[in-house]
């Protein structure tokens, strides 16, 4: 990996770390987390929840791929047909998603790693398909949109068993701890804050599982090579009061702070420590 700079907006990051009584993760694995900035979770949501979701999410899908064939050459950003399809918000769609953004496990993880106050702040499928097999490349989800606090939690729940074949996530554990690192758009794959790094570790995860690991972890997916769709549903989680930074970083400091508290889709799971079990 050469020498990569910080975001111009990261000038005064320190990795934080609070006490907590944990309620589903042993201590190691909370150590681990706080070093490293990934965990592998095994069978965090039931076969027949996963069930319910996926199907859910397949029609979203469906709706998204025929969008996208109808456009010229087949993509919109970054997703393209036959390659990686992403579909934001299926919380405000999907009950089956909103179940599971409020899954017992998942919001006590969430208390484990983040605090007493936490917030949904994304959700998004992302299928990748064989047909146009590409890497989804290294960057950290703070690397896309500014977000602070710059620490919040993405759980990668896996919806199809993820294997390095079928481009499960990688990631480059340690890195978390320099805040949120500068990032540069390659076209058509996506923004990138490094091409290759010596220090990656494959995450592989059956479905139900999920890799768990910082905004600020660079993480990467490989080309799919086998002959199925491997399917994800991103839940992103953020300490309440969090705020995105707009504006073009290379261009000065951010033009304005929007607080991400939608009720539609950015609701709060966990109140003073207990969680909240419909959307407020
Ligand atoms: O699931 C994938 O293939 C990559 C998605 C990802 O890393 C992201 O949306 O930040």
């Amino acid at each position: 990996m050469s020498v990569v700079l910080p975001h111009p907006w990261n000038t005064d990051f320190e990795w934080q770390r609070r006490p907590v009584v944990p309620r589903r993760l042993g201590t190691a694995e909370i150590d681990r987390f706080h070093d490293e900035g990934w965990l592998v979770l095994d069978d965090l949501v039931e076969p027949d929840t996963i069930r319910a979701l996926t199907d859910e999410l397949d029609e979203i899908e469906g709706e998204v791929d025929e969008l996208l064939r109808s456009l010229p050459d087949e993509r919109m950003f970054i997703a393209e047909a036959g390659a990686i399809t992403f579909s934001p918000h299926a919380v405000v769609s999907s009950a089956a998603a909103r179940t599971v953004s409020r899954h017992p496990a998942i919001v006590d993880v969430c208390h484990d790693l983040l605090g007493p106050d936490v917030r949904l702040y994304w959700d998004q499928l992302v299928y990748k398909s064989p047909a146009k097999p590409r890497q989804f490349p290294w960057h950290q989800d703070n690397g896309y949109t500014f977000v602070e606090p710059q620490q919040y939690l993405t759980v990668w729940l896996a919806l199809t068993d993820t294997t390095v074949d079928n481009g499960c996530p990688w990631v480059v554990p340690g890195c978390h701890t320099r805040g949120t690192l500068a990032h540069h758009y390659v076209d058509p794959l996506g923004h990138r804050c490094f091409a290759t790094s010596d220090d990656a570790i494959a995450a592989p995860v059956r479905a139900g599982g999920a890799v768990v690991f910082s905004s600020l972890t660079p993480h990467m997916t490989g080309p799919n090579t086998t002959g199925t769709v491997r399917k994800a549903y991103i839940l992103q989680y953020a300490p309440d009061g969090a705020e995105v930074l707009e504006g073009k970083a290379g261009d000065g400091p951010p033009t304005a702070r929007v607080i991400q508290n939608d009720p539609s889709r950015q609701y709060a799971v966990l109140c003073n420590g207990e969680p909240v079990v419909s959307p407020s």
